[in-house]
């Protein structure tokens, strides 16, 4: 019975760089010319059975029943490929599409690059007003940008389709932000519209409240704060109880009771009038969340870098 160590010598001696068919090939120059090709065949001819009787002793070695060969310990652990798992953001980004998909949502994508007219015009945010500098992005050249929210899609789609119209949008976005452990120049956004007539603000409050309780449990209150965005009319921030004290204040909520999670508000009519729906006609609701901020919530992650580090001692936790 040959050890692979044995095998391999007999390798060696045979074809290796210094072995005995090298002496044989270095020897051919000396021949006589019409000798020097049937010699050299011959030559190749023999290393091939070497190589073929080697390979064959090989395969004998690693094959068959190991065990009986007493070569196995049937005892060891076996080994296992690395198993891949989604990232925790597609993770909760797909949770948040399941819920809206459940409610009758369609789930829409469009480009990351934009024009100022998507990005801005469209959604009443005018060139020289300051509600753009929080959203004032990445420009690849005049007139052509990374989009800062996926509000951009939902103008899309209301120049191409009638109401009713009930979506959502995922995508990544980009913001002018420093980067800190709350902060990120890229993030991932849902943002949802729902336009008909006779939408209202008590649909939002409803649709809203439904996907907070699915998202972070059935006891989850939901609180609506007057804010401003230019796109709605009026505009709420939504805050939900804080997950981890259930409202009784903790540290996650800086003793509040209440975790900010997203933005939302009646579409505002001046929307509508850039797509060209009759804002007399129609109403709309709409909403947005940032996807990592909802992650961080729900698995209690402290640092927003953590996502995008990629160490997969982080990633292999979700
Ligand atoms: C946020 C808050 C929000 C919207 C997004 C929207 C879109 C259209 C019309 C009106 Cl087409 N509104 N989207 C509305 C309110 C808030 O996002 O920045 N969350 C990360």
């Amino acid at each position: 019975m040959e050890s692979a160590d044995s095998l391999e010598a007999v390798r060696i001696k045979y074809l290796g760089r210094k072995g005995l068919m090298a002496a044989l090939m270095a020897r051919l120059p000396g021949l006589p010319k019409e000798e020097k090709p049937v010699v050299g065949k011959e030559i190749n001819l023999l290393k091939a059975r070497i190589q073929k009787a080697i390979a064959e002793k090989k395969e004998g070695q690693s094959s068959g029943p190991a065990r009986e060969k007493g070569r196995a310990d049937v005892t060891m652990p076996g080994t296992w490929p690395e198993e891949g798992r989604a990232h925790p953001i597609t993770k909760t980004l797909n949770e948040i599409n399941d819920i809206f998909i459940s409610l009758g949502f369609s789930v829409a994508e469009g480009p990351e690059i934009e024009s100022e007219f998507y990005n801005f015009e469209a959604l009443n945010i005018p060139l020289e007003h300051p509600s753009r500098d929080a959203f004032d992005t990445f420009y690849l050249k005049d007139d052509v940008l990374l989009r800062s929210h996926t509000s951009t899609v939902q103008i899309r789609i209301m120049e191409k389709q009638k109401p009713p119209i009930q979506a959502i949008m995922p995508g990544r976005v980009y913001r002018p932000d420093a980067v800190d452990a709350s902060h990120s120049f890229m993030f991932h956004q849902v943002e949802g519209l729902m336009v008909d007539k006779n939408i209202r603000f008590s649909d939002l409050k409803g649709l809203l409240s439904l996907f907070t309780k699915r998202m972070f449990g059935e006891n989850t209150k939901t609180k609506f704060r007057p804010s401003f965005f230019p796109f709605t009319e009026p505009s709420a921030e939504v805050d939900i109880s804080c997950i981890i004290c259930a409202g009784r204040g903790c540290r996650v909520c800086s003793h509040t009771g209440w975790l900010e999670i997203l933005g939302a508000g009646m579409v505002n009519p001046r929307v509508f009038e850039a797509v060209g729906y009759s804002p007399r006609k129609y109403t709309g609701l709409a909403f947005g969340m940032g996807v990592e901020r909802i992650a961080m919530l729900k698995y209690g992650i402290s640092d927003i870098r953590l996502f995008f580090e990629n160490d997969i001692r982080f990633l292999k936790q979700f």
